[in-house]
């Protein structure tokens, strides 16, 4: 019997048997396996008691011990473990058909920031130097290698989909750039550090986009990206309001620096400088020149009041040395590690359908923590059964499988149990032993940060909490009328379907110019 000979590139490898077992060799099938797993995104084949040419020998009972016992060795080399999908009957014995799976064992920290700022600021094309560890032609260069495209996302199974990582390692250098290609699973497994850079999915132009990257995926941080030639035109002053209102510290870039005239760019400072000042926003501006500017501005950060300013040229590279040094040594905001010690928490952002394996989720662990096996609620469905168990089969952090996944880590789920066309965004996955109710309705403490004339009674925002999305109806207010500035207790009532929301959660809303921030203090299910 005879199957196709084998190809050097992609995750299937043949092998005859594994009898010698040498230092050396074991690491040299250490090495290929690792190729292998790369080239399968953290997962590979191996197909063993067949020869290169693809003829099925198979094992005789004594060499398959033997064979699975170096296996065994090469596997744990590289934090890999393996299980036997399928045994076929060869020419003198067993084929044996394995999948190795890459296994993380250590966290690496982890932190995320968003990216905002208007179209044509320079968002992707600075994610792109920074991961890419590239310079961009002014002409979309860099921008053009983190856009992904649908078939992309489809054919891998993708973590988030406008995520991309810089890895630092324990020695606080860049991983990222020591490698040949960006492969998220060889810079997770290498790190000490990483940070998420996320970019905003959709049109920038549209707040909707902006408050589902914010409100989906709770980032430590905000980079505003301003260009030098453009100013602070647009959205600038919106996003900087946004951030501070739901207390994320922001970080300043003005990006093409090398373009703007210099009278330009000290116009764009001088605004930048001039809005951040203004009362209601209140905070302390800082051009970060030097090493000793850096670590001033990390320590600070955190608190909330320092905003550090970076001056870049992402074709240039100048002041991408200065943005790496401080993203490695800026602190995480979020206390994870208190969060994880909750039950699980996990609202579902994206949904893929991945073949072979079915329905996959991928969003960030909110609290809690989950392992492959678990049974978990997820809902809520309009159905008699408005939640439903379901064990998660796969988990996913970075395209490396692991077996648990944390509080603050962006994870893909694969949950073949529910159908894909049932799932959408805004659902939450919850740990079996909690008893969740759909949300109709909710009472909350709101402030109105921009209303361009007056709020009454019936007034329906869309509302934006975690990665749900949906038009709530003021039903019932403290206040007859609200304007810009105004507090005041106000019950939402969604109006499509329910959801699940928990009492203190802060949510923000818009509609048209409107933009307001709430916290729950009263849900009611049906
Ligand atoms: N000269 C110059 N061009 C830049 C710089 N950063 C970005 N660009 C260009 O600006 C355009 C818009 O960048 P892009 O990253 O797509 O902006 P986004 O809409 O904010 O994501 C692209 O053509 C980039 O090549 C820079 O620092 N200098
Ligand atoms: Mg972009």
């Amino acid at each position: 019997m005879q199957i196709e000979s084998e190809n050097s590139e992609g995750n299937i490898e043949y092998k005859l048997k594994l009898i010698v077992d040498d230092e050396e060799r074991l690491n040299e099938l250490a090495t290929q396996l690792n190729y292998r797993l790369n080239e399968g995104g953290g997962e590979a084949f191996y197909e063993v008691g067949v020869s290169d040419e693809g003829e099925l020998l198979g094992l005789t009972p004594q060499e398959a011990e033997i064979t699975f016992k170096n296996f065994d060795k090469v596997c744990k080399k590289i934090n890999a473990s393996y299980k036997l999908v399928r045994k076929v009957q060869g020419k003198r014995g067993l084929v044996y058909e394995l999948l190795v799976r890459r296994i993380a064992e250590t966290l690496p920290l982890n932190l995320s920031i968003v990216l905002l700022g208007n179209v044509d600021a320079g968002k992707s094309t600075l994610k792109s130097t920074l991961v890419h560890n590239i310079l961009d032609d002014g002409n979309g260069l860099a921008m053009s290698k983190v856009v992904r495209y649908i078939h992309e996302i489809k054919m891998r199974r993708t973590s988030a989909v406008n995520t991309h990582i810089l890895g630092f390692n324990e020695n606080g250098e860049d991983v990222n750039s020591k490698l040949l290609n960006y492969s998220e699973s060889e810079i997770y497994l290498k790190s000490s550090k990483i940070i998420n850079l996320i970019d905003l999915a959709g049109h920038e132009r549209y707040i909707r986009t902006t408050l589902k990257g914010i409100m989906g995926n709770l980032p430590d941080y905000a980079i505003l990206v301003v260009a030098a030639n453009a100013g602070t035109v647009g959205t600038f002053k919106e996003h900087l309001g946004i951030s501070l209102a739901l207390k994320i510290p922001v970080i300043v870039c003005v990006t093409k620096i090398d373009i703007a005239p210099e009278p330009k760019l000290k116009e764009t400072l001088n605004d930048i400088t001039r809005i951040l000042k203004l009362p209601g926003i209140n905070q302390i501006p800082m051009i970060v020149k030097g090493e000793d500017d850096i670590v001033v501005a990390a320590r600070h950060i955190r608190s909330g009041r320092i905003v550090p300013i970076f001056l870049v040229s992402n074709t240039r590279g100048d002041g991408l040395r200065e943005l790496k040094t401080f993203l490695n040594i800026i602190p995480p905001r979020i206390s994870w590690k208190d969060y994880s010690e909750k039950p699980l928490k996990f609202y579902v952002d994206e949904i893929f359908n991945v073949t072979g394996v079915g329905t996959v989720v991928s969003g960030l662990i909110e609290e809690g923590t989950a392992s492959v096996e678990d049974e978990v609620f997820i809902g809520p469905f309009e159905d008699r059964v408005p939640f439903k168990k379901v064990k998660i089969k796969g988990i996913q952090i970075n395209r490396v499988f692991v077996n648990r996944a944390f509080a603050g880590q962006s994870v893909t789920f694969a949950i073949p149990e529910i159908d894909f066309e049932n799932v959408r965004r805004g659902l939450v996955i919850l740990d079996k032993k909690s008893s969740p109710k759909p949300i109709k309705s909710f009472k909350a403490i709101i402030k109105i940060l921009h209303h361009p004339t007056t709020i009454r009674v019936g007034y329906s925002p869309v509302i934006h909490a975690h990665t749900i999305r949906q038009t709530a109806k003021i039903i019932q207010m403290g206040k007859e009328l609200l304007r810009t500035g105004d507090v005041a207790e106000a019950t939402f009532e969604f109006q499509i379907r329910p959801e699940y929301l928990e009492e203190n959660e802060i949510f923000m809303f818009r509609e048209g110019r409107t933009r307001g921030i709430g916290k729950i203090i009263e849900t009611y299910s049906l």
